[in-house]
């Protein structure tokens, strides 16, 4: 599984404190710590009350460039503060994220094809999100529709089937899961699936066993990334211990250690 770190988000507070200050220190060092715990890319967010998200998703890239060259997803819904995560990024970057409707393709499946990102996509449209996974699938239809129109390869596409906290509502994790099993069919080679694997447990009162149980279930269906604690080490394990039990990883005595290294 394509592990990427969620720290890097101005939603929490030494985040949203690191960016006021323009200390680089606290990111870096989230950066590092996510990566040396399985980060394979870091998401990258400047959260909700940042006065001048451009400056700062700017000031966010050059600060995590300076220890890392792993691929950045950036987290925003402007397009102008996407342009400035993408070109201060550098090539090989995420776009996090458009929503699945045409005005919104329109414009950041070219940033894709320009910055060459790969393009994380919603299943939001201007209705809102699906009440199931009929309507799930069928903006992941348009979205792979779309980007193979405009020259961005399905592969290079991620289909987010925007998982909600499960004490809100609790059909969707399962009409999540049945959207990714779904959205393998729909192209060859098919696109790609991800998800916030952590807002499936916000507010409620066991968020680790929420988080490791559902990322299996959806390990299971085919996920193929996740944005996630990547410090959380018994998720991580559970993570691990999926991929061996799909066949994904070779199995050895020492495979916890094995897949790690
Ligand atoms: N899909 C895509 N991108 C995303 C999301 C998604 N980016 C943002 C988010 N969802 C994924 N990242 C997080 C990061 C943190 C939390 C949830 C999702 C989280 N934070 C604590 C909380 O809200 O309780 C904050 C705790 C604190 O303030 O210290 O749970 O779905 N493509």
């Amino acid at each position: 599984m394509y592990a990427i770190g969620e720290r890097i988000n101005g939603m929490f507070k030494a985040v949203a404190a690191a960016i006021q200050e323009k200390n680089p220190e606290p990111i870096q060092e989230l950066a590092k710590t996510q990566l040396a715990a399985g980060a394979q890319a870091l998401d990258v967010n400047v959260g909700p009350a940042t006065a001048d998200p451009l400056a700062a998703m700017g000031w966010l890239v050059k600060a995590i460039r300076e220890v890392t060259d792993a691929p950045l997803a950036i987290d925003t819904t402007k397009p102008e503060v996407m342009r400035r995560g993408l070109e201060m990024a550098g090539p090989g970057s995420i776009i996090n994220s458009s929503k699945g409707q045409q005005d919104q393709l329109d414009i950041f499946i070219p940033m894709a094809v320009e910055h060459q990102a790969s393009l994380i996509a919603l299943t939001i449209d201007e209705n809102g999100i699906p009440r199931d996974a009929n309507g799930r699938g069928e903006i992941a239809l348009r979205v792979v529709a779309a980007a193979m129109e405009k020259g961005l390869s399905p592969d290079r596409v991620m289909i987010d089937a925007v998982i909600l906290p499960v004490n809100v509502t609790q059909p969707t994790p399962g009409h999540v899961l049945e959207t990714i099993r779904n959205v393998k069919l729909l192209s060859d080679p098919p696109p790609k699936t991800v998800l916030g694997l952590s807002n499936v447990s916000q507010g409620t009162t066991q968020r680790a066993i929420i988080n490791r149980t559902y990322l299996v279930m959806c390990l299971a269906a085919g996920l193929d990334a996740a944005i996630l604690d990547v410090t959380e080490s018994e998720m991580m394990d559970a993570m691990i211990a999926a991929e061996v039990l799909l066949n994904h990883a070779v199995y050895c005595d020492d495979f916890l250690k094995a897949y790690r290294s």
